[in-house]
């Protein structure tokens, strides 16, 4: 994940009716692309930011020269999260967790069911705009949540940790099919996770 907009695994389509068409389509071109736009166009002035590892610079947010640090606090974390949230996404779900990452949810929270609800009261919570995560953190899984476009590998990251499952709470994410109401959106987007990617993340952010 460098500094490309990714294609999408599935046609804008794919998702509906949990996630429309158009939504997906502005998502991915009109925002994705601005914050992909914007981080580019911020790293250009330091050359030498810009040709360290995309994840170093978000590991580095504090360290980044002054007048380019929100910059890329805002939009390199919006690259970063929506890069990691597409391939999160699938028509083909398989509605439950899979392999070791089934076996952990479990063990952790005692039950599917009651993950879920943990993780749908972290995106309710977070006021405003932001993303829902479940995280692997000093050897075990986590729920949190961060505000706008901060991620849990951003070293000013109040909650830090290697990402596994995240959920874009920002209106954009769900306005047109839901409007204001994110319980819904949230409701809907179990039936479109991608659990095989998921797990992929588990056992990377493992190693
Ligand atoms: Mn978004």
């Amino acid at each position: 994940m460098e500094f490309v907009l990714p294609n999408l695994p599935y046609p804008y389509d794919a998702l509906e009716p949990h996630i429309d068409a158009q939504t997906m389509e502005i998502h991915h071109q009109k925002h994705h692309g601005a914050y992909l736009t914007n981080l580019k166009n911020a790293l250009e002035k330091y050359p030498d930011w810009a040709a360290k590892p995309f994840q170093e610079i978000l590991g580095s947010i504090s360290k980044l020269p002054e007048d380019i640090r929100t910059a890329v606090r805002n939009n390199g974390g919006g690259h970063w999260n929506h890069s990691f949230f597409w391939p999160l996404m699938t028509p083909k779900s398989t509605g439950k967790p899979v392999g070791k990452l089934a076996e952990a949810i479990t063990k952790t929270f005692g039950s599917f069911e009651a993950f879920q609800e943990k993780f749908a009261a972290a995106a309710m919570g977070r006021f405003g705009s932001g993303w829902a995560w479940l995280i692997w953190q000093n050897g075990q899984l986590v729920i949190g949540s961060t505000p706008n476009q901060d991620n849990p590998l951003m070293d000013i990251s109040e909650f830090k940790g290697r990402p596994i499952l995240g959920l874009d709470v920002w209106e954009h994410a769900y306005y047109l099919r839901y409007q204001n109401r994110r319980a819904d959106y949230i409701k809907a987007w179990w039936n479109v996770i991608n659990w095989e990617q998921a797990e992929q993340n588990f056992l990377s952010a493992q190693k």
